[in-house]
């Protein structure tokens, strides 16, 4: 398809401004958008159908030639930037030498590589090991299976508000019923779910959150009975719900005291969006299984349980795989992809972004009276909308500010169990002329309502 304007390739050599030469959709997008309609399934969702066509630093470029800027980064995936220069590379390099042997098959160097920078890379100084596999969904379902095999138990316990992805057992996982579980049950057996430490909403601190959870884990399962407790250190999905200081050390405890695998979903939050390497290095949490993917390979699919030696190594061989999980293409791009977060020390690009972007809807909030509360860590940042005066979650008036920052250029994106959280993931490439011209019209957005 050819544009108005010339783009010829993606990546950081992008021009990064916001450019709207028709509406948003524009017409070349509204014509793709009647092919979807015919050709997609109506069961896959869609936040804003402008059809991409080039990324890169801060921007989506579409068919009409228009320019987005970024806010959602493809569900936390391109941290480092879309087409970021050493993941291109590493791949066009792959690609060209050979493109799938199967690991369990022919194993090849670049596997070996990926799981030995998550070992590094992942908190805690025990030995370990990892695991790869194709999505954020496949690597949860593994870390269950590995703490089962290695507990010999069966119980799994999940958050109120936890999103663990769409598969059978991971909606067993996830809270919410719309649109991730229903009319798809019956789900997975032996799975409970538990209060989370929700500090807006509940008023607990952290410690008094983590009681509430452990005394429903007593009272309704048995310690004995259970294998792992699986949590997003920083609720994705489900809001972007920073647990109160103290919860997580104390869940982590309780699990060691009592033989249960403490497995973090660091999916979301991984690979310096929260302005670390993970979340749960926040508070010096060390988990015994860590999920990631995501942001693991700037943009091709893949993901990883990384854990305790002892665990990782006590399934039977052969009981973990898969045809395609650790992918030689995808793990060329996550040794790029890991590359750049080092180079360009990507984590504290992700606090640089909180510390503009917090203050400022800090003020935003002031303004509109709206905003029942700013939170979030590094580049993970949320606002939650309340009608003024109440806590009463508003999820028709953060549907409107999404629209019309859409309308106005800007990629946001939306998530909470009540649909009333307004969530901003940029790349942690984003340009900071950009950042500020994003809040900007994310304040129109607020004041018009
Ligand atoms: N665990 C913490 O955030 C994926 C889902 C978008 P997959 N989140 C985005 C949607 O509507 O499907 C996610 C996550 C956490 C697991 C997953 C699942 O990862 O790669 O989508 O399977």
């Amino acid at each position: 398809m050819s544009l108005d304007v010339a783009v010829t390739t993606g990546g950081p050599a992008l021009a990064q401004e916001r450019r709207l030469l028709t509406a948003v959709p524009g017409p070349r997008s509204v014509e793709l958008l009647a092919r979807r309609t015919a050709s997609v399934s109506a069961g896959v969702g869609g936040t804003l159908p402008v059809f991409i066509v080039a990324a890169g630093g801060g921007v989506l470029v579409d068919v009409d030639g228009n320019s987005l800027i970024d806010m959602g980064s493809g569900i936390a995936v391109t941290n480092v930037g879309n087409a970021a220069p050493r993941v291109v590379e590493a791949v066009q390099r792959q690609v060209a030498e050979f493109t799938h042997t199967c690991f369990m098959v022919t194993p090849y160097e670049g596997y070996v590589a990926v799981c030995e920078a998550l070992n590094a890379l992942t908190p805690g100084d025990h030995a370990k090991r990892s695991a790869l596999f194709n999505s954020g969904a496949e690597a949860v379902e593994n870390a269950v299976k590995i703490a089962r095999a290695f507990t010999r138990r069966q119980a799994v316990v999940a958050f109120e508000h936890g999103y663990h992805g769409r598969t059978n057992l991971t909606m067993a996982l996830t809270a919410k019923n719309m649109p991730y579980k229903h009319s798809f049950g019956p789900f997975a057996p032996e799975v409970y779910r538990v209060p989370l430490s929700y500090p807006y909403r509940d008023g607990l601190s952290g410690p008094e959150a983590a009681k509430r959870a452990i005394g429903r884990i007593d009272k309704e399962i048995g310690a004995e009975n259970v294998a792992a407790i699986i949590i997003e250190p920083i609720a994705g999905e489900g809001g972007f719900i920073v647990p109160g200081e103290g919860f997580l050390p104390e869940l982590v405890e309780y699990a060691r005291a009592n033989g249960i695998v403490f497995v973090a979903d660091e999916i979301q939050t991984g690979f310096c969006r929260t302005g670390d390497w993970f979340a749960c290095d926040h508070e010096g949490v060390v988990p015994d299984l860590i999920t990631t993917a995501k942001g693991i390979a700037g943009g091709l699919p893949l993901a990883a349980v990384t854990g305790r030696a002892e665990m990782m190594d006590s399934v039977h061989v052969g009981g973990l795989g898969g045809t395609y999980g650790g992918n030689p293409v995808a793990c060329a791009a996550a040794l790029g992809a890991i590359e750049e977060m080092r180079e360009h020390d990507l984590a504290a690009a992700a606090q640089r972004i909180g510390d503009v972007m917090i203050p400022r809807l800090r003020t935003i909030a002031e303004r509109s009276g709206r905003l029942g509360e700013v939170r979030g860590r590094g580049a993970m940042v949320a606002v939650e909308v309340v009608v003024p005066g109440t806590c009463e979650p508003d999820a028709a008036t953060t549907a409107a500010v999404a629209r019309a920052c859409h309308a106005e250029g800007v990629v946001v994106l939306t998530a909470g169990t009540d649909g009333n959280v307004l969530r901003f993931l940029p790349p942690l490439t984003m340009p900071e002329h950009l950042l500020v011209e994003a809040l900007d019209i994310i304040e129109r957005a607020f004041l018009a309502q």
